[in-house]
């Protein structure tokens, strides 16, 4: 994940909707409806926050509170904000779990997107039959457990229509994502099929380039940034939790928001 040497000012209002977000219902409404402020969250998790370390150390605590609750707290009918293109920000910031100049790259003629587990349709797909189901456009906020956050435009396919278009079990209880830079990740089956999760191949209307995750992005506002896996190179759908990259570190694997 990209650590900055220091952040010499904290996003504050980032920090507070990450935290406020990481908190499982009703506790959220209690905080939103009084506030929460960055006091409030070094007092909820009992960390001095001072830098990056302490951020996301604080996040991690509130984050605990979760993962036995959260799984029937979480209601799919809940939409994240979405936003004016004139709110994007520009430029988009970069992370990975390396420096820009590891960016994978990725032939997009020779590129196979490869399906497997509970599916009824396993073939491989190309770019250009992906690119040839319904698209849609999203402004969103993408948010990053680091204590930054950043609008931007993702387009791409609902990723439930590419599910019931691969004949998925969508009653199998996780999706889960493989990178072409060994990154991984996997989502609850609700957050898959809801109604902002996309599988995107643009960014801000154009091919998505290679820092934002070409060939293709799985963007999920409802998530942290880390659950939103760039340069996915396979998709299987399964009963058994496939765990994540930074997940199996210790992030909470919900990684709501
Ligand atoms: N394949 C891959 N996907 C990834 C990551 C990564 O290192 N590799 N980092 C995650 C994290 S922690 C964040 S914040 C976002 C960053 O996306 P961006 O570069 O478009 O801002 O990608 C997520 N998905
Ligand atoms: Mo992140």
């Amino acid at each position: 994940m990209f650590k900055p040497k220091r952040i010499q000012t904290l996003d504050t209002q980032a920090v507070v909707d990450a935290a406020l977000k990481e908190l499982p219902m009703p506790s959220r409404r209690l905080f939103m409806q009084r506030g929460l402020t960055l006091g409030g969250l070094s007092l909820l998790s009992g960390c001095t926050l001072s830098d990056e370390h302490s951020v996301e150390r604080a996040l991690m605590k509130v984050s605990q509170f979760n993962d036995q609750v959260q799984a029937w707290l979480f209601d799919p009918k809940l939409m994240a904000p979405t936003y004016p293109e004139s709110m994007m920000t520009r430029p988009f910031p970069f992370n990975a779990f390396y420096g820009m100049e590891e960016i994978p790259e990725v032939d997009g003629d020779d590129y196979r997107l490869e399906i497997s587990g509970l599916v009824a349709d396993k073939h491989a797909w190309t770019l250009a039959e992906l690119y040839q189901l319904p698209q849609t456009s999203q402004v969103t906020r993408h948010i990053c457990v680091e204590g930054w956050s950043a609008i931007g435009k993702w387009g791409g396919v609902t990723f439930s229509t590419f599910l019931k278009r691969i004949g998925a079990d969508l009653s199998a209880k996780y999706v889960g994502f493989k990178c072409e830079d060994d990154y991984y990740t996997s989502i609850d089956m609700a957050t898959a099929l809801h109604a902002q999760t996309l599988l995107t191949f643009s960014y801000d209307g154009k091919t998505l380039p290679p820092e934002y995750g070409y060939p293709m992005k799985l963007r999920m506002p409802t998530k942290l940034g880390y659950k939103n896996p760039k340069h996915i190179s396979a998709i299987f759908v399964s009963n058994s939790n496939p765990g994540g990259y930074w997940e199996d570190q210790g992030y909470n694997w919900f990684g709501g928001c």
